[in-house]
């Protein structure tokens, strides 16, 4: 099939899933386009049957802010011409489900467009009553929409009131390429070895609670020796850098900032952390339980789908900092247990989240949305005849 993907290319899951669904359907023999305002970054460097549209981002003095859903209509319209994409898959809603769905409808009704939820375009921004009302709208003008957890199905109804079918297709993990590495990167520049090293991967937005995990750490270090190191960087960073700084935790936290060699990091975490306000899935938890970590976390949204409690981590009701210190202390203290739930997890990454199980699912999404909407095509075309007929006679 000839296939577009448009989405965000920084760092986020969303842009993560849909680069490495694509890659993976390229893999399979798809050709496979991507539309974004500059090349993902976890694309490959190349890789057969896959082109990368950049979407211009043309101002204008009247503009305050690029209309960058119109450009990317325009771009998708072209594509259409150029490539006969045969489906159009948007991840994220805001604003490419509206996009594709404007492009869709300039070109009579085709490709069919495949919206995927992933996340704060449902629960937080998408719930907003500045966006709701067009998130819902274009959510009914999908051909067919997916979210990444039942939970986000479910808020999908609740917040956004979308009541069509909602098809849950969880994200996915290469456990061949996601598997823990030995010796690839100096531990011992991080910790010493009797210190385990809890980890956090994030975009260090608010939604992430970075402060509940370093007041967490500082009970813990209270306690036991361990090293706290953060990758990602955000809005959070500054206020966190500050808050370890007033908890005189220097030696004992890291921030690594932006790093791309994640299965190198992942591979030298011993506990990994995700304590979110929100996780419509939590993509890094499922990297983490691949690396053979387990995951400590808040029983929020979709995380509960992908982390089983006391089996591949532990998950405390949001805001509960206590429980999240008394687990990461449990385990740090308890390598056997630590050992038993990595195994845990890395079992659960390979039965339930393989690529080989979740890519399948999208391809049959999108040859079934493909034959659906060409016969609704074909029937309007013969209804429009058959009444110019009788208008006619
Ligand atoms: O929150 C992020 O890290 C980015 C965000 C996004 O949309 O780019 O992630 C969402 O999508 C991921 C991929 O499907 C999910 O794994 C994350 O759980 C989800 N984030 C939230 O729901 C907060």
């Amino acid at each position: 099939m000839r296939i577009g993907i448009i989405l965000y290319p920084t760092y986020g899951g969303s842009g993560v899933v849909a680069t490495e669904l694509g890659v993976a359907l390229a893999m399979r023999g798809h050709e496979v386009h991507f539309f974004s305002t500059s090349r993902p970054f976890r694309l490959p460097a190349f890789q057969e049957r896959t082109y990368f549209h950049e979407v211009p981002v043309v101002g204008y003095d009247l503009f305050d802010h690029t209309p960058y859903t119109l450009t990317l209509s325009s771009t998708l319209f072209d594509a259409f011409k150029m490539y006969k994409l045969d489906v159009l898959h948007a991840h994220y809603a805001i604003p490419h489900a509206t996009a594709a769905y404007l492009a869709r409808e300039m070109n009579g009704g085709l490709p069919p467009v495949i919206t995927t939820c992933h996340g704060t375009d449902i629960t937080l921004v998408g719930a907003h009553p500045a966006y709701a009302p067009v998130v819902k709208f274009t959510l009914e003008q999908s051909n067919a929409v997916t979210a990444v957890s039942h939970d986000l199905a479910r808020e999908t109804r609740e917040n956004i009131g979308y009541m069509g079918k909602t098809n849950v297709i969880y994200n996915f993990i290469d456990t061949e390429l996601y598997k823990r590495e030995k010796c690839v990167m100096r531990r011992d520049w991080l910790a010493t070895a009797d210190e385990p090293i809890i980890l956090h991967i994030s975009n260090f937005r608010p939604v992430k609670r970075i402060p509940d995990i370093i007041t967490a750490f500082a009970n813990v270090r209270n306690n036991v020796k361990a090293k706290l190191v953060l990758v990602g960087d955000g809005p959070a960073r500054s206020n966190a850098e500050l808050q370890v700084r007033e908890l005189g935790l220097q030696g004992e936290v890291r921030f690594l900032g932006k790093q791309t060699g994640l299965i190198d990091l992942l591979s030298v975490g011993d506990i990994y952390l995700l304590p979110s306000n929100k996780e419509s899935f939590g993509l890094s938890a499922l990297e983490a339980m691949s690396c053979e970590m387990p995951v400590v976390g808040y029983d929020v949204g979709g995380l509960p789908e992908v982390v089983i409690h006391n089996e591949t981590g532990f998950l405390h009701p949001v805001g509960d900092i206590e429980g999240l210190s008394a687990s990461i202390l449990q385990l740090v203290k308890d390598k056997d247990l630590r050992h038993k739930m990595a195994q845990a997890g890395r079992r659960r990454a390979t039965e339930v989240f393989h690529i080989n199980n979740i890519i399948p699912q999208y391809e049959k999404l999108y040859l079934d949305t493909l034959h659906e909407t060409e016969a609704q095509c074909l029937s309007k075309a013969s209804h429009r005849s058959l009444s110019s007929k009788s208008a006619t006679t």
